[in-house]
């Protein structure tokens, strides 16, 4: 009988076949679709970090295990998605300029769209030009920058700087979320709020469209 313990460890194996056979076998023994995500590939995922950032994992077995994070994923997003709910409001989502982490960002987006967002995925390493262009193109509700590096993470005052620029900044709510950043920083580059994770986003975003 499959289970979380070992679905977290086969995503810290980077095992993608397996991950996929566990998610299939957890889905049809009933567990929803949220709590794989939560209790199974957040916390191999979480695993990797800690083993990474001990040197005693390197970068190709990283990308092994997001790929099978991303493959767990993607057989679930479906499953949480809210039909012909009216949305909540439209969030346009970037990983800034410089920076190529986009598994949490990702999870923020699948955490809003199932909840009723709509969401514009920009994807990563996002220049502030682009995210501007973007936004003005589709007019969101809440722009949401993520960056994971302390060296990604100033670019997202540079996008609220050419927001101001041109003019855009007081149509558009910021949130801004990932490890370096902090509702200090949020603060400092006059964000709309910071949220340390995927659900807290949400929240964020419902409050500030409220
Ligand atoms: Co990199 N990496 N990485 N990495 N990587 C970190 C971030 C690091 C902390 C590892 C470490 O050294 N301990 C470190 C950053 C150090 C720093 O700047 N302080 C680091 C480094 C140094 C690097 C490279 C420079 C390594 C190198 O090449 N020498 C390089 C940089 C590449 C680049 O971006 N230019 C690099 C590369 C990579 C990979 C490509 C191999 C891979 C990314 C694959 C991908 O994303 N597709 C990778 C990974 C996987 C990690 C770790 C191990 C895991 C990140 C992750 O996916 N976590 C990470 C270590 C760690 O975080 N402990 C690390 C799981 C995910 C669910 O959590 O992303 O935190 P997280 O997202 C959470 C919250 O932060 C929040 O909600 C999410 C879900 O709850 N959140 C938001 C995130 N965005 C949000 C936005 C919001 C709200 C909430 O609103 C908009």
């Amino acid at each position: 009988m499959a289970n979380y313990e070992q679905l977290a460890m086969e995503v810290l194996k980077g095992k993608k076949k397996l991950v996929i056979a566990t998610v299939n076998e957890l889905l049809a023994a009933g567990e929803k679709p949220l709590d794989i995500i939560n209790k199974g590939l957040i916390v191999g995922m979480s695993e990797v970090g800690v083993l990474f950032s001990q040197n005693k994992m390197f970068i190709p077995e990283v990308l092994m295990s997001a790929k099978a994070m991303e493959e767990g994923v993607n057989i679930v997003k479906p499953l949480l998605q809210v039909g012909d709910m009216q949305s909540a409001g439209t969030v346009l989502l970037a990983t800034v300029q410089g920076d190529l982490h986009d598994i949490g960002k990702n999870l923020v987006g699948i955490m809003l769209e199932s909840n009723g967002f709509t969401v514009i995925n920009a994807g990563k390493d996002v220049s502030p030009e682009a995210i501007v262009t973007l936004a003005k193109e589709h007019k969101p509700d809440v722009i949401g920058m993520s960056a994971m590096l302390t060296t990604t993470m100033l670019m997202m005052k540079d996008t609220i700087e050419l927001m101001k620029e041109e003019g855009i900044r007081d149509q558009i709510k910021v949130i801004i979320g990932g490890a370096p950043v902090s509702t200090d920083f949020s603060n400092e580059i006059t964000a709309d709020g910071f949220a340390p994770d995927a659900l807290s986003a949400v929240g964020l975003c419902k409050r500030l469209l409220a």
